[in-house]
């Protein structure tokens, strides 16, 4: 085990070769696992799948997250952004877009950009879009592909609300049909008893206003027809050492709802974006994230093997999907392990041999009964049966790679899981 740094740059390294890496897997799959017309079956399956696809290429180019930000001056937006990096990031104003009405900025520090934005600040004409300025301003947005529109609204005033909801509505429409919009209610530090900055202490009274003040809003979208995909409640209040810009330090830290709105953006952007947004802001929990993002996949697909005619039933395929499956997120924690070894965790990983395998293997045998007298009931079952065996098998190597769990706990890690997926189902 080399220090804690040594290991990162392991896993940032292994996180920008996984492509690489899986391509590697899947030609490397060994003969004794599974024969040639499944291997080829099965990565036809996983070249097919557009999410694992978008996954792979965002994982080789992230790019950063581009928002369209829509809020008056003094809303919070430069804070939000730096709150939701941790960082006091330089705001450069990196092109002349031709439109005085918004500009364009990217968020730096040490030569990297965290972010791309449109700040639309200067937007305040409710007849917006009806003029030929306007239509420099859509042509804009459209040319900047945003992957999300962000409403910044301050928890404190209620001014100008309706004009700024008509606005965005517009903005909507014309040039971000069918993007997320985000509604944030800022500064909800500032509410009573606003000196109180430690939201761990924020007293039950502050937390009510700040429930009222998102149904309050949730209204007005409503009333408006202008349909928010979340309205999230922030503070960004942050007291940053008192040195020069680049080696701000956090100093006080009153952030409030941010890790909703970064959990909430990871999941909603563009994979490309949210892989980005992890690597810069969260690189101690993205290999899990993208794990997750494996065992969802992986998931689906055992489900497809199992279901698929030519290759149904055959209990070697779902070996070897789950080997890569555990191969992957070893991967992710900086290891790597041959296809022995991950057989070999497999069929040791706990209670795996009690409530995976034998049990699959007993209902597909019994699914082929089942189908004699229900036609394509057995199918479904045992698609099940494979999907949920899959998905416990990643839990488990989440737990064990990525959390450093104790190996006895992995029986009841696999429990669980099994039985979550089968709840969800
Ligand atoms: N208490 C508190 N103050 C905040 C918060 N967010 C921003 N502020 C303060 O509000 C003022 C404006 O914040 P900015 O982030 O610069 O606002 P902006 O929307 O980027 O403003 P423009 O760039 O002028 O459009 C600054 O003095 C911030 O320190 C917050 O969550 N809580
Ligand atoms: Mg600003």
């Amino acid at each position: 085990m080399g220090s804690q740094f040594d290991e990162m740059r392991q896993r940032l390294q292994h996180i920008g070769n996984l492509s690489n890496y899986i391509e590697e897997l899947f030609t490397k799959l060994p003969g004794n696992l599974i024969s040639d017309k499944q291997r080829k079956k099965m990565m036809d399956i996983m070249m097919d799948d557009d999410v694992l696809q978008n996954l792979l290429e965002g994982l080789k180019n992230p790019r950063p997250p581009r928002f369209v930000l829509v809020g008056r001056t003094g809303v919070g937006k430069s804070s939000l952004i730096n709150a939701l990096s941790g960082r006091y990031l330089a705001e450069v104003s990196d092109v002349e877009i031709g439109t005085s009405e918004a500009k364009r900025y990217a968020y730096e520090a040490d030569g990297h950009v965290f972010f791309e934005v449109i700040d639309t600040r200067g937007i305040g004409e409710s007849e917006l879009f009806n003029t030929k300025a306007d239509d420099t301003l859509k042509d804009v947005l459209l040319s900047f592909e945003p992957d999300a529109v962000l409403f910044l609204q301050k928890a404190t005033e209620r001014a100008h609300i309706d004009k700024d909801v008509a606005i965005t509505k517009k903005i909507m429409k014309k040039a971000a049909d069918g993007l997320p919009l985000i509604a944030v209610i800022t500064q909800v530090d500032d509410l009573n008893p606003s000196r109180e900055k430690e939201p761990e202490r924020y007293p039950t009274t502050k937390l009510q206003l700040i429930d009222e003040k998102v149904e309050q809003l949730k209204r007005i979208f409503e009333q408006n027809n202008l349909e928010a995909a979340a309205l999230l409640p922030v503070s960004s209040y942050i007291e940053w050492s008192d040195v020069e810009e680049a080696n701000r330090a956090i100093e006080f830290d009153g952030r409030f709802g941010i890790e909703e709105l970064i959990d909430f953006l990871e999941d909603s952007l563009d994979v490309r974006a949210a892989i980005h947004l992890g690597l810069s802001i969260r690189l101690n929990t993205i290999s899990e994230r993208i794990a997750h993002r494996f065992i969802k996949v992986f998931t689906a697909l055992a489900g497809t093997v199992a279901l698929s005619p030519i290759i149904a039933t055959d209990i070697a395929v779902l070996l070897a999907l789950q080997s890569i499956l555990l191969m992957i997120i070893a991967y992710l924690s900086g290891r790597e392990l041959d296809f022995k070894t991950a057989r070999e965790v497999l069929v040791s990983l706990g209670g795996i041999g009690a409530t995976g395998f034998t049990l699959r293997m007993i209902a597909q045998q019994g699914s082929k009964f089942a189908n004699l007298v229900v036609p394509g009931a057995g199918s479904a079952l045992s698609a099940s049966i494979a999907s949920g065996g899959t998905y416990a098998i990643g839990k488990a190597a989440i737990a064990y790679f990525l959390r450093d769990a104790d190996e006895k706990d992995l029986k009841d890690i696999v429990k669980h899981a099994r039985h979550d997926y089968e709840k969800t189902m």
